[in-house]
């Protein structure tokens, strides 16, 4: 019987066991650029089968949270490389998470004080975290409203995402990329009803709604190699306004179109992202979308997060349900989270006033287990 603690082969990832630490936004990034305490967290976590980073912009413009990390700036790619080579030094694998917000973002974050882009001029009734330049101390903030992205821009946001893939890999160092399709940022936007009302090629039909985030993923997948892709999606999440009227024939589309392009991974968030599994007024059949999946001859690994506990992670596996299972605040506490779930350890509790912002408090003061005897 498989367990979480056997290795696998996403793609052309070589995963040790089947425990990946999911995305995590920290905001200690200052201009965008990791700084050493980041290399220092991730690589405490390294014996993760899989870490997949904070979501990391693609361009200033997809940046909607203070001190997010980027992949865009010399400066920032160089933060990075000390990150990968921490890892690797530890043995783990890391890849980034290729994210740019959309409307999920306020004027005083975007180049020039412009307002974010979207697919439709619709507000998100969000938040976004700022920090004040004077004080240092962060704020939440409603989101500015959005502008109407023009078709002519999207081929230059494709680009950016094929970009941004190549400087994580050929420069920062990374073992891939995951691409950032869920919770309402700019790819679920452009995927979703509620947020997009357009009436071109990229608006109204599910061909068409799905259109940008294939071909990123395409561009993507051809710019650093699709075994070294994951793509990250949240059928049915509330996060940040996000709502879609029929689900289940668009990520069962999706799903047929994927299959085809051989990615390492498809990593699904079941329910509200870091909330309930069931989404009151939204039923999801996941079983029927990871079907559709295979059926279409999809390969690669079926990584699933949202609330799991050792017992359910495994039962997961077990029944084949999932061959990977992302765990988020749990690795934020608990550096070695692997040897804690394969000696059925207590885990540390972690402290939300701790998440965002700030500096080595919360961050890489958690501390690990004893070593155990010998
Ligand atoms: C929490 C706070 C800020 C951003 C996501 C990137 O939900 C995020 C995020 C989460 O995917």
């Amino acid at each position: 019987m498989t367990t979480l603690f056997d290795p696998i082969q996403a793609g052309d990832l070589h995963l040790a066991n089947r425990i990946a630490m999911a995305p995590l936004t920290r905001n200690r990034s200052p201009r965008a650029v990791p700084r050493d305490i980041t290399a220092t967290y991730y690589a405490q976590r390294a014996s993760a089968g899989l870490l997949i980073t904070e979501g990391t912009a693609i361009t200033h413009q997809g940046q909607g949270y203070a001190d997010v990390p980027g992949l865009y700036a010399t400066e920032q790619l160089d933060g990075w490389k000390r990150v990968t080579a921490a890892v690797h030094a530890r043995g783990g694998r890391i890849v980034t998470q290729l994210w740019h917000v959309g409307r999920v973002s306020h004027r005083a974050l975007q180049p020039g004080g412009a307002a974010p882009v979207a697919p439709s001029p619709i507000v998100a009734k969000s938040k976004t975290y700022l920090v004040d330049p004077e004080t240092g101390a962060g704020r939440f903030e409603p989101t500015s409203e959005p502008r109407e992205l023009d078709a002519s821009e999207l081929p230059g946001i494709v680009h950016a995402f094929a970009a941004a893939a190549r400087n994580a890999v050929e420069t920062a160092g990374f073992d891939g990329v995951e691409i950032h399709g869920a919770n309402g940022y700019l790819l679920d936007q452009f995927l979703k009803t509620g947020a997009n009302q357009r009436t071109d090629d990229y608006g109204g039909s599910i061909e068409n709604r799905a259109r940008l985030m294939l071909e990123v993923t395409r561009a993507v997948a051809d710019a650093v190699g699709p075994g070294r892709v994951g793509l990250r999606l949240s059928p049915v999440t509330p996060a940040n306004d996000i709502v879609d009227a029929n689900p289940q024939p668009l990520y069962e589309y999706l799903a047929r179109q994927l299959a085809p392009l051989g990615l390492a991974y498809v990593h699904v968030i079941e329910g509200a992202t870091g909330g309930p599994r069931e989404v009151e007024g939204r039923p999801f059949d996941y079983a029927a979308f990871k079907a559709a999946y295979r059926e279409a001859g999809g390969r690669g690994a079926w990584m699933v997060n949202n609330g799991y506990d050792r017992d359910m992670a495994q039962e997961a596996l077990a029944s084949g349900r999932a061959d990977i299972v992302a765990f988020g605040r749990a690795f934020i506490s608990n550096p070695d989270l692997v040897e804690r779930l394969r000696r059925g350890a207590p885990l540390n509790a972690w402290d939300k006033t701790t998440f965002y912002g700030g500096g080595e408090h919360g961050y890489i003061d958690y501390p690990a287990l004893e070593q155990a005897p010998a």
